[in-house]
């Protein structure tokens, strides 16, 4: 007898009770990383598709493997509509080139490095403590250690991004490529002042719109499309896809972005990833995508101005986009301990460095909280007030395990109200 037919549950118990444990988990709790987000049945149907079962290396039309009779439009469908979604709301009109192999974000990231760099050359972007990613060159990461990483920061006064800082250090290192993207700073960014210096420079404007591309999407953050060289994203956090990848770039990169993705980097493409890359950009152009969006950002200022007038500042003051930073440091408690405690309390997010942090990387200053995932259960004004409420009151008492349970039962019960979209209740 083989297992090839059998239930999950049948054939691997342990993992099925895991994986039914971790679905009551996202429906229970309140999800503030700001990172994550509920992916549709949709998306998950084509996630767990046989497509998963087909190797398919190259690109559309020149595959090194037969049997691609559906996998090229599959890989065809996702190109044109990410095509369409972002060429709706371009900065510039633009002739764009999509590439939605790429495994993740990271090695997106890598293959702008590959695609326009060599070994040793100059690379710029957001340091990891003002809220940049690993791959904009931080030094524990392959881009700091083959590359020669010049970082910028935040101004001291304000924790925003000081351009002026952006085009001294540029014109100081003419780096090879800059960097325009964030993991956690709350406001928009400034594509076009960033295409002028990279033009000042001669550098490669290579703009991660992982967090934001959801935001991008819907027009309801500004757009690189049409000033960046290249756009890199991850498709699973304000886009609201599968755990994947993809690079947009001007027409006259695709060779060099194509090649640098496979076969420089990567082998076969995950081809269930890349169909469910298409329903999430298939469900981006639908008609309540736009919403959603607008109520990330809504649900995001109402949540950081509760936070404030609860005592629980945020860096810059408010926020722009899906992201808050609170920044415990008037508590004299770290962002550890407070992570820990809002986790029994129901509430998951991340703790985070804010911006000149005196406290060190394991146990911060500071709370990381986004609104695309509950937004995507429906929450809104009334429950980001309750979330205000609850955190300070973690914050007063973190210890109090009594109170932790207490938030715990009522985070469940106003969580009852919000099917999570792709989770069983
Ligand atoms: N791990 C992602 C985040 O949480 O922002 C970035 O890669």
């Amino acid at each position: 007898m083989t297992s090839r037919d059998i239930s999950l549950e049948a054939v691997d118990p342990e993992i099925a009770k895991l994986i039914a444990e971790e679905n009551r988990r996202e429906h229970e709790t309140m999800r503030l990383i700001a990172s994550e987000n509920y992916a549709s049945h949709a998306v998950m149907a084509a996630t767990g598709s046989c497509l998963t079962n087909k190797y398919s290396e190259g690109y559309a039309g020149k595959r090194y493997y037969e049997g691609q009779q559906t996998i090229d439009q599959v890989e065809e469908l996702a190109i044109t509509r990410v095509k369409a979604l972002f060429t709706a709301t371009a900065a510039k009109p633009c002739d764009l080139h999509v590439n939605v192999q790429p495994y993740s974000g990271s090695p997106a990231n890598l293959a702008v490095y590959l695609a326009f760099l060599q070994p040793g050359d100059t690379v710029m972007g957001l340091s990891l403590a003002a809220g940049g990613h690993l791959t904009h060159g931080h030094t524990v990461s392959i881009t700091g250690r083959y590359f020669k990483s010049v970082p910028y920061g935040v101004r001291r006064e304000d924790a925003r991004i000081d351009l002026d800082e952006v085009r001294k250090l540029a014109k100081e290192h003419r780096p090879k490529l800059l960097w325009a993207g964030t993991t956690a700073y709350p406001r928009t960014l400034d594509f076009e002042a960033f295409r002028s210096i990279a033009d000042e420079v001669g550098a490669i404007l290579a703009a991660d719109i992982a967090h934001i591309s959801g935001l991008v999407a819907a027009g309801v953050h500004p757009s690189p499309v049409g000033l960046a060289d290249v756009i890199t994203s991850t498709t699973h956090k304000t886009f609201r896809g599968p755990r994947g990848g993809m690079i947009l770039c001007k027409a006259e990169h695709a060779s060099a972005i194509d090649k640098a993705v496979f076969p420089g980097l990567q082998g076969g493409p995950h081809n269930n990833t890349t169909a469910a890359i298409a329903v999430a950009a298939k469900e981006a152009q639908g008609p309540t995508f736009k919403g959603y969006a607008e109520a990330v950002v809504a649900n995001a200022k109402t949540l950081a101005a509760a936070l404030g007038e609860k005592g629980l500042p945020v860096t810059t003051g408010g926020t722009d986009n899906h992201l808050m930073l609170v920044d415990l440091t008037g508590k004299g408690i770290g962002g550890k301990p407070i992570a820990r405690a809002l986790d029994k309390a129901g509430i998951v997010l991340n703790y985070n460095a804010v911006p000149f942090d005196t406290r060190k990387p394991f146990d911060p200053s500071g709370l990381r909280l986004g609104t695309p995932a509950v937004t995507s259960r429906g929450m809104g004004k009334e429950e980001m007030m309750r979330l205000a409420s609850w955190i300070a009151e973690v914050v007063e008492s973190p210890t109090d395990e009594t109170k932790l349970a207490r938030i715990a039962t009522e985070v469940r019960d106003v969580c009852a109200k919000f099917p999570a979209p792709g989770i069983r209740v």
